[in-house]
This record gives structure tokens, C-alpha cells and sequence, in this order.
């Protein structure tokens, strides 16, 4: 099945409502979906792509798993909302399940991922100054460059990408940045008696899936123990069974001292954020301190517990190993002149692109749509591949396949 590279009527039907009606923040690529399932969406012609994007990682499970889909139904018919002002009957079972799943004694539930990271923030603040005894209004958090984790003024108080900060200040004070994958650094910066926490991706997503060397994420836990300061994990994008186990900190059997999770949290249904963390950081909060109206809505406790079910019941995590093993395997065997480097674990995986033509990371793009696979550009020259964790290794050697045609014809 062909896919023309020219828009459609009825695809640019979609394309000027939204071009006329909606803010111009995006550039997405000329397709316009209508369905998903599993590993594939198909556009409102009919045509069926594989999903190399998975929602930024947060369709691990593949578009509308049907047993998340069934208890969002089923709950959306009997309650929603609550509000924090009263308790409902699926809080607490939420709470139980998430806390004992990860290994922490407390969670604090939010809605999107950056509110996970304001969050955590806030917490490593609090803990700063009532535990570290960090002088009022001087605790310091440190990030390492490169970092993404949201559009919110902290979020980009903290970025080094000026598409993401510039003509957005004044900026958030008290962010420190250290280079990523430099244990060196961070331990000169960790030296200062004001800092509260680091916050890292233990990949980095956005700046193009970065992975540091073997030992960084141990040898932050060490410096974090060393000089009493909190390690919070970023692992939206990474968690959840992404790179290949559960966690992304798992493949250096490290526990982070605060564990951000969202995406894949709800199976890509609806925004849902969880902070995790012990007693000793999660009760420096105290009652009305923090909270949101839709953080612990008895639909999201549902299609969460539903969400971590599926991803252990299927071995989510097992097949992300082997299929993204047996991808970048197939992807070298390639042998393209336009792939500089393949990089990954699990199922997060990119390729840098290399080219005389700026645009050829874009116009790959378009020629995999074409060929019938979703996947965008981050950062001009490199391409993410992240497909639903559920994907096969036909689907896998197939996908290569059409990844091989598209860059022929670059
Ligand atoms: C966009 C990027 C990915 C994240 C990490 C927190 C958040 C994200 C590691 C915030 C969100 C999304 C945001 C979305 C595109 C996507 C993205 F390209 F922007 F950076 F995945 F790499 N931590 N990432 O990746 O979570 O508030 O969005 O729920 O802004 O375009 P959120």
C-alpha cells in the first residue's frame, strides 16, 4: 500500500481548522490520525502506519490496550472526580499498589509529567531546609545540560535549549547545571552545602536519547549518599519497561531518593503523574501544602493499576530488551552512508543522521510516512525510534525493512 507524500482533501480539512483555530506551537508531520491499536494508527484515509513515536513514550502498551480501555469505561460510569476534599474507594488501593510496585513508601499523584517534576522539586526544596538544614530561600537544585522535563517556567528555568527559555524569563533561581555523564562535575557541584537534590533523565529523551556510561547512574547515587543530597530520577520517558526493565535505574540496580513516573502511567488515556518517595521526604509536606484537582482521580487510580498490571502480566519490559537488541542489530546490518550512529537501550533508540542537506532528517521522516512508519525528528539530525513495547520481531524485521527503503531514497 502506497503513501502518498502529498496531503489529502480530508487530511487537509484537519490541517487548516486546526492552522486557523489553534496555537502554532507544534510542527507536526503532515498525517492525520483517527484510530490506533497496538503497535499501528491508521490516518483519516484509511492508511495504516506502524507507531514509531508511541506518544512520546507514553503508549508503551500499545493504542488502546484493551484492558485499559475496558476498566477506563467501566469507572468512567461510576465515578471521575472526587476531589482531594473528600476520599473515594480507589485512592488508597492506588496508593498501596504503586508504593509496594516501585518500593517506596509514599506516592503523591499528579497529572502531567512536569507537574511530577514541580513537584519533586518542591519536595527536594522542603526537605532541603526542615531536614538538611539548608538556610531559608538558598537551596539549590542541579540539572545536567541537555535536560527536558516540561514547558513550565521551572522546567525551562532549567534547560539549556533556547528554544525551549528564550524570551520566557526572569527564570526560576537556585537551578544549577552540571554536564551530563560527568561524575567529576557533579561532584564539585554537590560540594555546595546549599544544594537540596540533582534531577536527571537517567536517558536523556529529548536531547536525542543520550545514553551516559555504564556507572553514571550508580556513581550519582554514590555522590548523592557522599554529600547528603537528594537523587530525584526523571523517568517519564525512560520507565515503565522503555529501555528494558522496569526502570531505567534498575539496569545499574540504583533506587533514586525520588522516582518521577508519568506517560505510560495510564497507557497513553489520560494525563496521569505519580512522585514517589520515603517518609522521611514525602512527610516534609504537610496537609494543603500541595495538591492538585485532578491529582488521585479515582478514574486515573483505576486505568494506573491497570496500566502497571499489563506491562508486568506481559512482560512488557523482556520483550523491549529483545526487540530493541534485535533492532539496532538489524538497523546496522543496514550499512547506510546516512546513519552516523545508532544508539539506545531497550526500546528507546535514535539515529543521527548524516547528510549534506539539513532537512534530511525531516525528509526521511516524510519518506517513512510514505512507507508507512510515524517517526519525527528531535533536534534537526537525529530521528527517535520508540515503538509500543508490545511490538513482534516480525514487525520488527519489517519496520526495518521500511526504514532501510526510506533511507535509500534520501
Ligand atoms: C512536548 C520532548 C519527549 C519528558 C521527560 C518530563 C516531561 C517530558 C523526560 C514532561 C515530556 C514530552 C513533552 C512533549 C514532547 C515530549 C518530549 F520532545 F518534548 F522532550 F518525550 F522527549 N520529563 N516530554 O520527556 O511531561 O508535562 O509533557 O507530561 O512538550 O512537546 P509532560
Amino acid at each position: 500500500m502506497t503513501h502518498s507524500n502529498t496531503i489529502s482533501t480530508a487530511a487537509q480539512h484537519y490541517l487548516d481548522l486546526e492552522n486557523k483555530y489553534g496555537a502554532h506551537n507544534y510542527h507536526p508531520l503532515p498525517v492525520v490520525l483517527k484510530k490506533g491499536i497496538g503497535v499501528h494508527v491508521w490516518d483519516v484515509d484509511d492508511k495504516r502506519y506502524y507507531d514509531f513515536l508511541s506518544g512520546y513514550s507514553a503508549v508503551n502498551q500499545g493504542h488502546c490496550h484493551p484492558a485499559i480501555i475496558s476498566v477506563l469505561k467501566e469507572q468512567a460510569d461510576v465515578l471521575t472526580l472526587t476531589s482531594r476534599a473528600f476520599h473515594n474507594n480507589l485512592l488508597g488501593e492506588y496508593e498501596q499498589y504503586i508504593t509496594q510496585y516501585f518500593g517506596y513508601d509514599k506516592v503523591l499523584p499528579m497529572n502531567t509529567g512536569v507537574e511530577g517534576g514541580e513537584t519533586a522539586i518542591k519536595l527536594a526544596r522542603r526537605w532541603g531546609y526542615t531536614v538538611k538544614g539548608i538556610e531559608e530561600n538558598k537551596a539549590k537544585i542541579v540539572f545536567a545540560e541537555g535536560n527536558f522535563w516540561g514547558r513550565t517556567m521551572a522546567a525551562i528555568s532549567s534547560s539549556t535549549d533556547p528554544s525551549s527559555y528564550k524570551n520566557f524569563g526572569p527564570y526560576m533561581p537556585g537551578f544549577e547545571l552540571v554536564p551530563y555523564n560527568d561524575l567529576a562535575a557533579l561532584e564539585k557541584a554537590l560540594q555546595d552545602k546549599n544544594v537540596a537534590a540533582f534531577m536527571f533523565e537517567p536517558i536523556q529523551g529529548e536531547a536525542g536519547v543520550v545514553v551516559p556510561d555504564n556507572g553514571y547512574i550508580s556513581g550519582i547515587r554514590k555522590l548523592c549518599d557522599t554529600y547528603n543530597v537528594l537523587m530525584i530520577a526523571d523517568e517519564i520517558q525512560t520507565g515503565l519497561a522503555r529501555t528494558g526493565k522496569m526502570l531505567a535505574c534498575d539496569h545499574e540496580n540504583t533506587k533514586p531518593d525520588i522516582l518521577i513516573l508519568g506517560k505510560a502511567l495510564s497507557g497513553g488515556t489520560l494525563p496521569i503523574s505519580a512522585v514517589l518517595a520515603n517518609d522521611s521526604i514525602m512527610l516534609t509536606i504537610q496537609p494543603g501544602e500541595h495538591g492538585s484537582t485532578y491529582g488521585g482521580n479515582p478514574l486515573a487510580c483505576k486505568v494506573a493499576m491497570k496500566a502497571l498490571q499489563v506491562l508486568k502480566d506481559e512482560k512488557m519490559a523482556e520483550n523491549a530488551e529483545a526487540m530493541g537488541n534485535l533492532f539496532r542489530t538489524a538497523l546496522k546490518k543496514i550499512n547506510s552512508p546516512h546513519i552516523s550512529i545508532i544508539r539506545g537501550v531497550g526500546l528507546l533508540n535514535a539515529i543521527v543522521i548524516k547528510h549534506n542537506n539539513p532537512d534530511a532528517a525531516w525528509e526521511l521522516c516524510l519518506k517513512l510516512k510514505d512507507n508507512g512508519l510515524l517517526a519525527k525528528p528531535t533536534h534537526g539530525d537525529i530521528i527517535r525510534f520508540a515503538p509500543p513495547l508490545i511490538i513482534t520481531a516480525e514487525q520488527i524485521i519489517e519496520c526495518v525493512g521500511i526504514i532501510s527503503k526510506s533511507l535509500e531514497s534520501l
